[in-house]
């Protein structure tokens, strides 16, 4: 039988060959550097504010995230990287196929995926890599280009959730976020004693399904915020004056819209009796107490929209401390497999999230807490650790990305860039031609939550945004249409809409043309 170091060597110079092949040089791989094996942890919904590795743009952190920011720590954090429309599938799907929505053709939650279509997993599927995907994955249709998968079906639940495997559904009994955790390191350990077999090199996506709402914690963390608040947004009152009417038609408030679901006045339907028990032991007397200050009155106004903030707020950081503890267990499994050197780790979000900025949960919108997402990616044999970067990047340069990492040549129909060599080389300044302005577009006007649709431009300081079907004057989602500007420079919390000012109607005018060219560049 051959080495192992012969067998590595040997499917390098292979994958190097192809890609020059194609005539498009990859990556600089050195001729004996193995492929890379890849880790890919995607949560759900989880704001980059509720990543303590970013914090709050006023500095503060709302919580801990040990593992993640031991990650960033070792890797390189992104700073600026943003979706091309703030919502799960159509996100995952441009993930996937390097492509905006409009090609994709993902683009509101309530359509199917077409897996036919490239994507990263089906390419490096090709050149030798063995892949698998545990999680969520909220496509419709099956996986495609996986070697293996678990799944959850549709959104899952939080507990106890049916998954779908190529052999068909499969009951589990426990908390979603630590299932797809231990999948996610079983498959660890099998891709990485295969390989060690036949030296071929694997990627792993480990989708949780936290923190999506419900936001269910697990009774381990039910206590980690008792007896302490955490911090209000600035924003969390906001009564969105100074804007167009478009961020008072969704319906997406802590004040108003929160159920009792949300806000665990009711259990999730799917505990059995000892996961209610438990349930119940910790909610029903802090449920008796709100009732009851409600009820009498105590409790209202301004004081009752705060309430509702800690308790949502306390209950999605539990859900995060789950989902950070599990990036922990993978990241000891990758240490203890000793595979550490040549794996390439992403932590990443469908999405950002309102923890309560502009009186929100929810995202949807082209404001930066949920156009922006989490994005941190740690390769120790290439990027040397530790660094920040500014790059305007997007979800959809994640698949050229990762492809030209792994050797391989990027489709021409794929929207986004590959920063790979930029990464590699140092991830300092933008590379020279990088985009100078990111493209938005959310469609989903008739799903849950109201955002009316709307599409945008952000530049460095400016983000300009249209909304095709909101009337200015506020009389209902049905008017010719109008325009938010913002001075994201004076104006980080995007307050103030400079759309009427006639002092700024020169750079709209600019921001105007470029927006239209972005949309044909992108099919929109
Ligand atoms: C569900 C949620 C919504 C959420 C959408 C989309 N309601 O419908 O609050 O906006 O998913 O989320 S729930 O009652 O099921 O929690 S996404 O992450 O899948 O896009
Ligand atoms: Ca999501």
């Amino acid at each position: 039988m051959r080495s192992r170091a012969f067998r590595v060597l040997s499917l390098a110079a292979m994958l190097t060959a192809s890609a020059s092949a194609l005539g498009r040089p990859a990556v600089d791989l050195k001729p004996s550097a193995a492929p890379p094996n890849l880790v890919f942890i995607m949560s759900d919904d989880h704001a980059w504010q509720a990543v303590s590795a970013y914090g709050r743009p006023d500095g503060t952190r709302v919580n801990r995230t040990p593992q993640i920011d031991r990650l960033a720590r070792e890797g390189v954090r992104f700073d600026r990287f943003f979706v091309e429309n703030a919502i799960c599938g159509p996100s995952r799907a441009a993930f996937l196929t390097g492509c905006f929505s409009a090609r994709h053709g993902f683009r509101t939650n309530q359509q199917t995926f077409d897996g036919s279509q490239p994507s990263w997993p089906g390419i490096l599927q090709e050149r030798g890599y063995r892949t698998g995907v545990f999680g969520k994955w909220h496509l419709g249709s099956d996986p495609v280009g996986f070697d293996d998968y678990c799944v959850l079906i549709g959104q899952g639940p939080y507990y106890n959730p049916p998954m779908k495997t190529p052999g068909g559904r499969v009951r589990h009994h426990g908390y979603t976020t630590d299932i797809i955790t231990e999948k996610g390191v079983a498959a660890l350990r099998s891709f990485a004693e295969a390989s060690e077999e036949d030296g071929r090199p694997f990627a792993i996506c480990i989708q949780h399904k936290a923190p999506h709402r419900r936001w269910d914690p697990h009774p381990r963390h039910f206590r980690l915020w008792e007896g302490t608040d955490i911090a209000e947004p600035a924003t969390l009152l906001d009564d969105y004056s100074g804007r167009s009417p478009a961020s008072t038609l969704q319906t997406m408030t802590i004040a108003r819209h929160l159920d009792e679901r949300d806000l665990k006045l009711k259990p999730p339907p799917e505990l059995d009796e000892t996961q209610r028990a438990a349930w119940d032991a910790y909610y029903e007397p802090i449920n008796r107490a709100y009732r009851e200050a409600v009820a009498s009155g105590a409790l209202s106004g301004d004081d009752l929209v705060r309430s509702k903030y800690q308790r949502y707020v306390k209950d999605y950081l539990a859900c995060v401390t789950a989902v950070d503890e599990g990036v922990g267990a993978i990241l000891d499994e990758i240490d203890r497999l000793g595979i550490g050197e040549n794996t390439i780790v992403v932590y990443t979000s469908d999405q950002g999230w309102y923890l309560g900025e502009h009186g929100w949960y929810d995202k949807r919108w082209m404001y930066e807490e949920s156009f922006r997402t989490p994005f941190i990616i740690r390769w120790p044999a290439r990027l040397e650790g530790g660094r920040t970067s500014d790059l305007m990047a997007q979800n959809i340069d994640f698949a050229p990305t990762l492809i030209e990492l792994a050797g391989g040549e990027v489709p021409d129909r794929m929207h986004g860039e590959s920063f790979a060599d930029w990464l590699v080389q140092g991830a300092g300044e933008s590379p020279k031609g990088w985009r100078d302005s990111v493209y938005y577009r959310y469609y989903e006007s008739k799903g849950p939550h109201t955002v009316p649709m709307h599409d945008g431009i952000r530049t460095d300081r400016w983000k300009l945004i249209w909304y095709p079907e909101v009337d200015p004057d506020g009389d209902g989602p049905a008017g010719p249409g109008c325009w938010e500007l913002f001075d994201l420079e004076s104006d980080p919390d995007e307050l103030r809409s400079l759309a009427d000012d006639p002092a700024h109607a020169g750079i709209k005018a600019e921001l105007e043309k470029e927006l239209a060219v972005l949309r044909t560049r992108y099919g929109a």
